[in-house]
């Protein structure tokens, strides 16, 4: 009795683990469901490889078995000898022609997908008044933040991604420091930014399933880069052409628009900004210095999801403040290594942070 319950020690164990394992993650933070037609495609490859895997495990166990049941020496005795088979061409042809056939099943999709995802003419296509009809985004991955610019229409954003959905978005991928990965598991990569060449690949989102994922994809950096590589996220938001083109239009605009301050605070908190040397690495406007800065554009930094990617920005507005604060304090104990310089009380009262937070808060586009 006391052995038989040993044997199942460790099911609690497993149980907890497989409970506690199937909470991880966000939802759409996940390769195996496919978000787009790019990402659906590089899944319909996965399980034609994983069912061929399968297919021999099954056909070598069950050889396997019969072989054991078989011939057993208890059942065949001592002296038995099978029929020997070596030199056998019948055998040999079988287990030499199997494997080929296999491995042509999963060469000739693999080879045919790779040259159709590598395909960047879509990029170059061009209407009738030679403006460029796809919609073209260059990616650049900085240690640990992302930037996005759209060179057509002139603007750039960082750590959230903005693309209409339903449509090839073609990516031009490069890096500014060390070598990073550009990877959005629900819809496709990932895709290596290098320093000194650029790649380019595209992408779709599909409108369906980005609405049950509440139009926010999660993407990351897929190639280990420093201490914080696993804190280097950025976010997707996908939207219908019309909002995209109205996204676009509206960051134009601001790009155009004089600074204007909601109140005396925020007015204050923007000659912070100035005065800290802030405004050195952080444009606040999405026109300006595309692919040049040292720190993410904060043009929409109010309607971010997160801060630096990482810490909520989106709950209430005292969990915003406070962790606008505590990133401006402490950013190497949030994220080890990053670029950005620390400000403590000497540099900077807690009357400033407290304006700077509240003008870092009003830098908004979209006036939700
Ligand atoms: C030397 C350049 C530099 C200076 C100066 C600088 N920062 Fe930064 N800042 C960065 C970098 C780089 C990051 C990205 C860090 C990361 O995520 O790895 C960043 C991130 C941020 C973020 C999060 C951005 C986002 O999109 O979520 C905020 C907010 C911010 N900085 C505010 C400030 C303020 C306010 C000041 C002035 C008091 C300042 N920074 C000064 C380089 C700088
Ligand atoms: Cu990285």
């Amino acid at each position: 009795m006391k052995n038989g319950l040993k044997k199942w020690r460790f099911l609690p164990l497993v149980a907890a683990m497989a409970f506690i394992l199937s909470g991880c993650g966000e939802p759409f933070l996940s390769t195996l469901q496919p978000a787009g037609e790019v990402a659906q495609k590089q899944f319909n490859l996965m399980m034609l490889s994983v069912a061929i895997m399968v297919l021999v495990i099954i056909v070598v166990s069950i050889v396997y078995v019969i072989a054991i049941t078989k011939f057993r020496r208890s059942k065949l005795g001592e002296d038995f000898i099978p029929k020997q088979v070596e030199g056998s061409h019948r055998l040999e042809v079988i287990w030499t022609v199997i494997p080929i056939i296999l491995l042509l099943i999963l060469a000739v999709p693999t080879v045919a997908l790779t040259f159709e995802l590598g395909d960047q003419s879509g990029a170059e296509a061009e209407d009738e008044e030679g403006n460029r009809e796809a919609l073209v985004v260059d990616v650049r991955a900085n240690l640990y933040w992302w930037e996005f610019s759209y060179p057509d229409q002139g603007i750039v954003t960082a750590q959230e991604l903005v693309v209409p959905t339903d449509q090839n978005v073609y990516f031009n991928v490069i890096a500014s420091d060390v070598k990073h990965s550009f990877w959005i598991p629900a819809v496709g990569g990932k895709i290596d930014t290098n320093v000194d060449n650029m790649n380019k690949f595209y992408l779709s989102f599909d409108s369906e399933r980005a609405e049950e994922a509440n139009n926010l994809f999660y993407g990351k950096c897929a190639e280990l880069c420093g201490p914080s590589h696993a804190l280097m996220d950025f976010k997707v938001k996908t939207m219908g052409e019309e909002d995209f083109n109205q996204w676009v239009t509206a960051m134009q605009e601001a790009g155009e628009a004089e600074q204007q301050f909601e109140s005396d605070t925020v007015a204050d908190g923007y000659a912070v900004f100035e005065d800290q040397g802030c405004i050195g690495c952080h444009a606040i406007n999405p026109t300006q210095q595309i692919g040049t800065s040292t720190g993410p554009n904060l043009t929409t930094f109010g309607e971010r999801e997160h801060v630096a990617g990482i810490l909520d920005n989106k709950d209430s507005e005292e969990v915003q403040a406070e962790n606008i604060k505590n990133w401006i304090r402490n950013s190497p104990d949030l994220k080890p290594g990053n670029k950005m310089p620390v400000y403590n009380q000497d540099d900077l009262s807690d009357e400033d942070l407290d304006a700077l937070t509240e003008f870092l808060m009003s830098l908004k586009v979209n006036n939700e």
